[in-house]
Order: C-alpha cells, then structure tokens, then sequence
C-alpha cells in the first residue's frame, strides 16, 4: 500500500509487549546472523556425535535416525543479544530431553559444549538443555529448516540469548564444568537469560 512506508509501527497489545524483554524490539523479519560463512550440509551426510562424559563410546546420530526419535512442534519467541526479538517462531525437531534418553549421560556431567561445522561453539548447562523448549530442530514455519538459519539441524534455546541457539550443530560435548565457548570468550555472559539481560559477564 501506498503509504505504509510512512505509517507508524503499530503500538504492541499489553499481552505482546509482555512477551518482549528489556532491551529488545520486535521484528517481523527473520535476520540471519552469524559469524562466518554458512556451510552446505545434505542431510544424508550430516550427524550428530555426542562424546565427552558419557558411558559408552561416542555417540554418532544421523539425520534419519533423529526423524525417527519423537518428534515434537513449538511455537516460541526468539530474543539477539543484539537486541531484536522475533515473536512466534516455529520449530519441529527433538526435545533434547528426548534425544538423550538413549545415551548414558555420566553422573558427574553438568554442562555441554556444543560443536558446529564451521567451528562456532557454545556452552549450556545440562540444566537449560533440559527446559522443555529446547530441541534440536530440524524445520521452522513448516519448511525444512534454511541453510542460512542452521540447516539441516540447529539447536533451539528459546529462553536464552539466541547466540546459544547453535546452527549447524554436529557435536555435544558433555562436560564436569563450565567452559566459555566463542562468544562467551569474548565476555558473552556464561548464561544469557534475556529476562535478566545477561549480556555481557561482567
Ligand atoms: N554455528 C553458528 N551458530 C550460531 C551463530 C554462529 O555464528 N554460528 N550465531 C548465533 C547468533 S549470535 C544468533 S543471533 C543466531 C541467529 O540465528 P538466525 O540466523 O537463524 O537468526 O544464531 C546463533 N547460532
Ligand atoms: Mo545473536
């Protein structure tokens, strides 16, 4: 339309605004942000290797194997530490509650470190990869997930800085501590809850 340009952004209902936290704007797009180039992966070639704490030997999990794992849809906010938010995304794919049924998580394990293919790692505790959000999703608003956004498989965080919400994951690394991964090295908070604003550590 021919004004649309000009017009205001419509004020956010109370209902919207609540789901928008300090700091953040909202935006209707989806951005693509990443650090470095965006890798091609076929999904007959990719997997998943678990290692690290774990009582067995590393754990090698193929894209068929993960459709064939229960599979679950959501509908969720997604919030950059550079400060958009989209509202109402949605993903299918595996709760990570549900992908690690089957691998024998060592007791003394709290945290992960998640690998990707071009090398971008990212720290999570054990804790937050167990939030019932949080999934390995292989599609977003009902299309296979993009190249550009982490496809064939990226990790889903919602409750957490989006930085976290690792594209092109192909490693899980379980871990008896904390560890920075490449963001949090360069002073990312450890966490990155959005509600507290954890930016930066400080
Ligand atoms: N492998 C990888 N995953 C990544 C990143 C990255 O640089 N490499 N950037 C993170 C950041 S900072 C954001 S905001 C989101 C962006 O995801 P999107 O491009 O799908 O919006 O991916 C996250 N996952
Ligand atoms: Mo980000």
């Amino acid at each position: 339309m021919a004004f649309d340009f000009f017009r205001r952004k419509p004020k956010l209902d109370d209902e919207t605004a609540a789901r928008v936290p300090p700091g953040q704007y909202v935006t209707e797009k989806w951005p693509v942000l990443h650090y470095g180039g965006v890798p091609t992966i076929s999904a007959e070639s990719w997997s998943l290797r678990v290692f690290g704490l774990i009582d067995q030997d590393p754990v090698v999990v193929t894209y068929e194997q993960l459709l064939a794992m229960p599979q679950t849809t959501m509908q969720v906010d997604i919030h950059c530490v550079t400060r958009w938010s989209r509202l109402g995304t949605q993903f299918e794919g595996v709760r990570f509650t549900d992908f690690v049924q089957g691998i024998a998580v060592k007791s003394e394990a709290t945290h992960v470190m998640v690998h990707t293919e071009q090398g971008f790692i990212t720290n999570l505790s054990l804790d937050d990869l167990g939030a019932p959000n949080v999934m390995l999703a292989h599609r977003a608003d009902g299309a296979p997930l993009e190249e550009a956004h982490g496809g064939p498989v990226r990790l889903v965080v919602p409750h957490l800085y989006f930085w976290k919400s690792a594209k092109w994951v192909r490693g899980l690394e379980l871990m008896n501590s904390d560890r920075p991964g490449f963001w949090e090295s360069y002073g990312y908070h450890m966490r990155g809850d959005p509600w507290a604003e954890e930016r930066y550590s400080s």
